[in-house]
């Protein structure tokens, strides 16, 4: 079958660079697999925050939300391999870091989240959001789809 490698847009927030486990987490994400296109160290103004989170604009947890993501620092990441989008969200688990504790006690959400708001991690949802986002965060970078088949080699 043929493999079609994606990007997608990683976040460790602020919950989880705070607990000084960067590059455990690291080694976590290369030892599944990933490449590591990118990567940043930066605090979002709450401006950006609600920018960024803007879908979920009135909904009740929405200050909470950009409270938490303006709070400190963020690592932000370009993971890429195939199937990158699923992938790291299935390794980041369940949105509610308590219930991931319950039902997905291996993912990174129940291991190293918080809560449902401060749950540690961020992933993109869909090929559309990951474009978006990486813009959101890289703009210099040019986002094309990797060709299917030739660049498969460089980054799965
Ligand atoms: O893609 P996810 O991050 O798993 O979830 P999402 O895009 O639906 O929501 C974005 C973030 O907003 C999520 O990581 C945590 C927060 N959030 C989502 N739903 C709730 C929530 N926070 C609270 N307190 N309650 C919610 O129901």
């Amino acid at each position: 079958p043929e493999i079609f490698v994606e990007r997608t847009l990683a976040i460790f927030k602020p919950d989880v660079v705070q607990k000084q486990i960067t590059d455990e987490l690291e080694e976590i994400i290369l030892s599944a697999g990933f490449t590591i296109l990118q990567k940043k160290r930066l605090v979002m103004t709450p401006e950006q925050a609600s920018d960024f989170y803007a879908e979920h604009y009135g909904k009740l947890f929405f200050p909470s939300l950009v409270a938490y993501m303006s709070s400190g620092p963020l690592t932000v990441m370009v993971l890429a391999k195939a199937s990158a989008i699923t992938y790291w969200r299935e390794l980041i688990g369940p949105t509610n870091a308590v219930k991931a504790r319950q039902t997905h006690p291996d993912s990174l959400r129940a291991i190293y989240g918080t809560d449902e708001t401060r749950n540690g991690f961020h992933g993109s949802d869909s090929l559309y959001t990951a474009d978006r986002e990486i813009r959101f965060f890289f703009s210099d970078s040019i986002v094309e789809p990797i060709p299917r088949g030739q660049a498969a080699r460089d980054y799965v």
